[in-house]
């Protein structure tokens, strides 16, 4: 559904006071892509694990799949008429104001809790969605408009974003986004006979999608029921210019999946793989997200799984204010697009933690603008650890939050972790105290790992299992 719900498992109400860096101190600041933080106690929450991706921009090493596919998509959405300004080349660390605030989140969306967002201090954190950078890029616009210097009409943003998360093999706290809009200006009918100049000029864009769509090799099924009953449109745009923008909203991103899946259609015919799709099923849903109205998600059918891709909607015009347009002055589109999954199913990579890997073989299989299959190069043996504790219930009680979990073995055991899964969950009737279990699979993609290393990263996970949370070691 909408922005960052992920499960929100709270293993136990907190009866204690919060004390979340009781072992290892934060330090005073933290340098952050040659910026330094001054850190806060209640709120830092960012690990040096996690701070060391913030400078790897992958998205923009040329033989990155991330890259590829980036730019795959860019030239794409250009192709017509270069409507797009492209930006790759922010920085993660956002203000709170940039990630939530100018985008009307509100004060008690669990998006903004420290258990799914990295916070650098109270005010900053790592961006958890190219949607930070909305406002910026429509100041941009708007910059370029007032100067008449007639400028682009939209944007494409791609950058890394980062959410604290469950670890496996298609979830890692960093992945990549591309974040997509389209704005037009509005004008007011000259006489009654003749339709404004952006409903004339939408129409134009939206055939001329529809032109490019129609020349793709293998054509998009498109499952769509338009109704938007619960995802109702805003006052400000009429029922025309609603219906149009999203019609353009809706191609500009099936034009994006059509390209992408098609060229993976086209190399699979050169390779002679057996089961090739002979069509493309999409479908679009209903979605909320607090920038736009009305919004949905849109996934693609792949290999048996509906596959989620991206979410998008007609930009709220409180945004557009802050932005500085004049009231009643512009309509338009966003979407947000994850790159990652698609680039695994593309590249057939296994384990998005491969894209992280510093491992030349990986990197070497790769070449700019094309796409071919990853070749694994060996399958190292996963070594299981259990751990099993009992909560406190009593005064020493700490609140802990799966993910709290997630982060400590992340913290010990690094890229070595490949899943962390709850096993086991219950209750003592006697004590009234929870147990839980969880089993940790530590495997290298590079190498083999021996016992005495996994030990010892097993003992640091239990010992910050008790100092952080007071937890019960069983
Ligand atoms: C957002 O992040 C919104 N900012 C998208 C948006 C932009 C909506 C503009 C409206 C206007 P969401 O959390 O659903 O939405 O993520 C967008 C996409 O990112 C998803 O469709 C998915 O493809 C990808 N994504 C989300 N979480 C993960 C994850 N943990 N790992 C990999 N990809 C993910
Ligand atoms: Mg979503």
């Amino acid at each position: 559904m909408a922005l960052m719900i992920t499960r929100s498992r709270i293993l136990l109400k907190c009866t204690g006071k919060l004390r979340l860096f009781s072992s290892n101190a934060i330090p005073k600041s933290i340098n952050i892509n040659e910026v330094d933080y001054e850190t806060n106690e209640h709120w830092t929450n960012v690990t040096p694990s996690i701070v060391s991706l913030t400078d790897r921009s992958l998205h923009v090493h040329e033989s990155h799949p991330v890259s590829i596919l980036r730019e795959m998509i860019e030239q794409k959405l250009n192709s017509t008429d270069k409507a797009f300004n492209i930006y790759n080349n922010f920085k993660p660390v956002v203000s709170v104001y940039d990630n939530f605030d100018s985008l009307g989140f509100p004060e008690d969306h669990p998006g903004r809790s420290k258990s799914d967002t990295y916070y650098v201090n109270d005010k900053h954190l790592l961006r958890t969605h190219t949607s930070a950078h909305e406002m910026k890029c429509f100041k941009d616009i708007k910059s370029d408009q007032s100067s008449s210097n007639s400028g682009r009409s939209g944007f494409l943003i791609s950058a890394d974003v980062y959410r604290r998360d469950e670890i496996d093999r298609t979830h890692y706290p960093a992945f990549h986004q591309m974040e997509g809009a389209r704005i037009w200006k509005r004008e007011k009918a000259l006489n009654s006979n003749k339709e404004p100049q952006h409903i004339v000029q939408l129409r134009k864009d939206i055939k001329k999608l529809g032109d490019q769509l129609e020349k793709e090799e293998t054509k998009l099924i498109v499952e769509d029921d338009k109704s938007l009953e619960g995802n109702p449109k805003q006052d400000y745009m009429t029922e025309l210019e609603v219906e149009l923008c999203q019609q353009h909203l809706k191609r500009s991103v099936e034009l994006v999946v059509s390209e992408v899946f098609n060229q993976k259609i086209t190399s699979m015919k050169n390779s002679n793989v057996a089961d090739i799709p002979k069509e493309l099923k999409v479908r679009w849903i209903k979605a909320y997200f607090p920038w736009t109205a009305p919004s949905w998600e849109i996934e693609v059918w792949w290999q048996g799984d509906w596959l989620e891709v991206c979410g998008c909607g007609l930009v709220r015009e409180q945004v557009l204010l802050n932005s500085g347009f004049e009231k009643d002055s512009t309509i338009g589109w966003a979407f947000g697009l994850g790159l990652d999954r698609i680039a695994m199913l593309l590249f057939e990579v296994p384990d998005i933690r491969l894209f992280w890997t510093m491992d030349e073989r990986f990197h070497t299989q790769f070449i700019k603008g094309k796409i071919n299959p990853f070749v694994p190069y060996s399958k190292y043996p996963g070594t299981l650890r259990d751990v099993s504790f009992w909560l406190a219930n009593d005064d020493n009680a700490i609140e802990v939050h799966e993910n709290d979990v997630m982060e400590i073995v992340r913290n010990e055991g690094g890229d070595l972790v490949e899943s962390v899964k709850l096993i086991d969950e219950f209750t003592s009737s006697k004590s009234g105290k929870k147990s839980l279990c969880y089993r940790i699979n530590y495997q290298s993609m590079d190498r083999n790992v021996t016992n005495e290393e996994i030990n010892e990263i097993q003992e640091k996970v239990r010992d910050e299992l008790v100092n952080k949370y007071n937890v019960e070691l069983r």
